[in-house]
């Protein structure tokens, strides 16, 4: 029955129709115990087992269809929220809160995902997720970094950024761990605690402290000269633009 559901989603999901109510109706009328709730693919990671990378419908919100970049390459099912890469013609990051809200970009190019799509998931009581950033240099080098229980918050609280303190993992050095705690900034919206805004100054739009360690949303600018406006991770090329990152996140089932 659950297996019978599960397929039945993936079909949904692959024409693409909203019926997530049908399939709701159909696990409340078993008799397995099976819940709409378990039905549902939330995030990536409840897409089948060998399903390949792309773009799907998932449900944050349970009921919403929300098209998401799923990188299913490890078999673990991660949910895509931010990707640069070196294409072209470029995506221009430096956008307004309402975009930065909603999302900007292609999910089979360049984008960012969504904040509320990424409150929607992280602030879910039953799954906890982990953070993966992964970067690229143009000579074929490559780090990431992982933090653990990565939450964002609600918009009326800045979509501030959450995970355990210390929990870095990687080989990338840890430059997200000064933005922890800190509400999202743009162009438009100064949450930072700089004098002035971090994001016009930076030209992105970012968890800014005062102002940055890293700034992934910023100017695709290689061999820039203006390096705290690049796309840059200090801990691991300082100031260097880079030429791809993605930040992805799962659950770990880990409360
Ligand atoms: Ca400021």
């Amino acid at each position: 029955m659950e297996l019978l559901s599960r397929l039945s989603a993936v079909a949904c999901i692959l024409s693409l129709q909203m019926c997530a109510a049908e399939l709701g109706a159909e696990q409340n009328s078993g008799t397995n115990g099976t819940s709409l709730q378990d039905s549902i693919v939330r995030d990536c990671s409840d897409l089948p087992f060998g399903s390949p990378s792309g773009v799907y419908l998932i449900h944050p919100d349970f009921q919403t269809p929300t098209p998401a970049y799923c990188d299913m390459d490890d078999g673990e099912g991660w949910t895509v929220f931010q990707r640069r890469a070196d294409i072209s013609p470029r995506q221009d990051f430096y956008k307004d809160w309402a975009t930065y809200k909603w999302g900007l970009g292609s999910l089979t190019g360049e984008f960012w995902w969504g904040l509320h799509h990424l409150w929607q998931l992280t602030s879910q009581l039953d799954r906890v997720y982990e953070l993966r950033v992964d970067l690229w240099d143009f000579a074929e080098q490559t780090a990431y970094a992982t933090y653990q229980k990565f939450t964002i918050a609600s918009e009326a609280d800045g979509y501030r950024l959450h995970f355990v303190d210390s929990s870095y993992a990687g080989d990338a050095g840890d430059s997200l761990s000064y933005h922890n705690g800190m509400k999202f900034s743009t162009f438009d919206r100064d949450n930072n605690a700089h004098s002035g805004n971090c994001s016009s100054l930076d030209h992105g739009a970012w968890w800014y402290n005062a102002c940055q360690r890293c700034n992934l949303n910023g100017v695709y600018i290689p061999g820039s000269t203006e390096p705290s406006r690049s796309v840059r991770w200090m801990d691991w090329r300082g100031d260097y633009s880079l030429n791809a990152t993605t930040m992805k996140i799962r659950p770990t089932n880990t409360l």
